[in-house]
């Protein structure tokens, strides 16, 4: 399985969009004739996946529950630190299907100068954005900040950090960054309702798409959710999204 986290800042004048993901697992959600997922789990944050649309395939009704313990990442046997982004990302600018199976990849799709440009998610290791307009270098609150954290820092790669300087970064914007996960390999598994749960902290302005992929074919096809209206501006939280059906018919989840 690869995990794919697409951003998309579209602004070009003042940019202040930055998103941050520090913390990620995947487990696995089953259907439930009772409770919504957004009734029983929303004491660990706003997980309102049960609004969302092609998660939960056809019907907006599907309730679903997710387990306690995640198969991957943070807080599972298998895949910690990748969860933790405790790892150095790879940059590329064109991503094929098996590449770079032991690291997340860090893809720039487009950004103002081109295709690709230069819209690189990075791993942080102070927490918050070096952007101009950002103001404040409070590291956000997780327990696993100090071994890194996901950034897509368009505040910064826009401005380079100083304010008025609009386009003069790296990667001006509008641009567009995607975070490809290494190779997940959940044999034995053959769930067909899996759920992704991160840490998410965004400072929206102008943006125009922050989605959550998965793949079950090592990246050649990937099934995306938008989860910006599962997720609030300025508000660390967690955000789940259940795949309801993306794992269907397979008996294993190598890839
Ligand atoms: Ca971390």
């Amino acid at each position: 399985m690869i995990i794919t986290y697409q951003s998309f800042n579209h602004d070009k004048n003042n940019t202040s969009f930055c998103s941050l993901i520090y913390r990620i697992a995947i487990g696995c959600a089953q259907q439930s004739d009772t409770p919504s997922i957004n009734e029983k789990v929303s004491s660990s944050g706003p997980t309102r996946a049960d609004r969302s649309n092609g998660a939960l395939g056809g019907s907006q009704n599907n309730n679903f529950v997710i387990n306690s313990a995640p198969i991957w990442g943070a807080g599972a046997s298998v895949g910690a630190s990748d969860g933790e982004f405790a790892n150095g990302f790879v940059t590329a600018t064109s991503y094929s299907a098996g590449d770079n199976t032991n690291s997340w990849t860090a893809l720039s799709v487009f950004d103002a100068n081109g295709t690709p440009g230069a819209a690189y998610w990075t791993r942080s290791l102070l927490g918050y954005s070096q952007g101009a307009y950002w103001n404040g270098t409070t590291p956000v609150a997780s327990t696993s900040a100090a071994n890194g954290v996901a950034i897509f820092d368009s505040d910064f790669m826009d401005n380079v950090g100083t304010q008025g300087a609009f386009g003069l970064g790296t990667s001006p914007s509008p641009h567009k960054g995607e975070l490809i996960s290494p190779r997940i390999d959940l044999t034995g598994y053959s769930n067909t309702a899996l759920s992704i749960n991160f840490f998410s902290f965004f400072r929206n302005f102008d943006t125009t798409e922050r989605s959550v992929s998965i793949s079950t074919d090592d990246g050649t096809s990937m099934t995306t959710v938008d989860y910006r209206s599962l997720s609030n501006n300025s508000t660390e939280e967690t955000v789940t999204v259940v795949f309801a059906t993306a794992t269907s018919g397979l008996s294993t989840l190598t890839q």
